[in-house]
């Protein structure tokens, strides 16, 4: 592990721009649930009953249920020592750039507590797959500040877009839509561009937010991977350091 930590500081040193990819996996420690894994979200949930828009126009009630318990409980955590070794490394290095598939804010509040209230560049934590702290107009695309507090107790206690009328949803991005271009054509530029991408806490298995590190592996550029199990991305890592975020990347980053 020492060896796996020395390469892959070196690595990290030797590189004028490196891409980060996260997933649920940074956020663990802070007691947010991840989605696959034995403890899982998707061990007790089905994706295609609650991450689709087959299933908000099915069901908006069990769907906002779920999203309103998830935005209550993630509003609790708290960023753990991989997120504030992350915010640190970006706020020290000017051409960093972290592409997150988590909508928990973590990374952004890390950022805020290390950086102060007015960090200014919001575009280098870039979120794939939304926030789930904003509601986005399913009419219009209004995006807006979510209630913590959703009342559903029936259909017409959901809540509605202030501008047209029509029915807001969390602002996330669910299996078969698409990603925002601009934001998701950001984080391809960045891996372009990287010499080293560091992936930590995926299981790498949700496409495009996975092509991240192979983007950056076939321009040139290196991979290294922090994450306790092996992934589908392992495969690609010149470095794989086995064990958790919140005392891995601390340790990687700032020794
Ligand atoms: C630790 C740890 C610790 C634990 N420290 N680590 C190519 C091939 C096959 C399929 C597709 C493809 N391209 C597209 C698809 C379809 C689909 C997809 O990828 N499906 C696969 C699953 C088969 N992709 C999509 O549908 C995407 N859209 C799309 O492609 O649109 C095309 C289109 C174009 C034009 C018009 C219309 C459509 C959208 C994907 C959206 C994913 N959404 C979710 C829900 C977000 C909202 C919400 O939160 O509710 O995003 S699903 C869920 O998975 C969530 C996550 O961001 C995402 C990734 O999960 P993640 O973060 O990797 O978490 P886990 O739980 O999987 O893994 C945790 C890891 O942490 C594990 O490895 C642990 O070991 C580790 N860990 N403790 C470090 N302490
Ligand atoms: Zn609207």
């Amino acid at each position: 592990m020492t060896d796996g930590v020395d390469r892959a500081r070196d690595l990290l040193a030797r590189a004028r721009r490196v891409v980060v990819l996260t997933g649920a996996g940074v956020s663990a420690e802070s007691g947010v649930p991840t989605f696959r894994g034995s403890q899982g979200l998707w061990r007790s949930h089905r994706p295609e009953d609650l991450a689709t828009p087959e299933a908000f126009a099915r069901d908006p009630l069990l769907v906002w249920e779920w999203y309103a318990w998830r935005r209550s409980f993630i509003a609790r955590c708290e960023p753990n020592p991989a997120h504030t070794a992350l915010a640190r490394y970006l706020a020290d290095h000017p051409t960093a750039t972290l592409v997150t598939q988590n909508v928990d804010g973590l990374h952004q509040r890390a950022a805020r507590a290390v950086r102060g209230a007015d960090t200014g560049d919001a575009d280098r934590v870039l979120e794939v797959h939304g926030a789930i702290h904003r509601d986005r107009c399913s009419s219009c695309g209004l995006r807006a500040v979510g209630a913590e507090a959703i009342d559903t107790s029936t259909p017409q206690t959901l809540p509605r877009c202030a501008s047209c009328g029509g029915a807001l949803r969390p602002d996330v991005v669910w299996f078969g839509e698409a990603l925002d271009e601009a934001v998701i054509g950001a984080a391809f530029r960045a891996a372009r561009e990287a010499e080293v991408c560091l992936v930590v806490g995926t299981s790498g298995v949700v496409y495009p937010a996975a092509s991240v590190p192979e983007i950056t592996r076939a321009s040139g550029g290196s991979v290294v991977e922090v994450n306790p199990e092996e992934t589908p991305l392992t495969r690609y890592a010149a470095v794989s350091l086995r064990g958790p975020a919140g005392s891995l990347v601390p340790h990687l980053l700032h020794g």
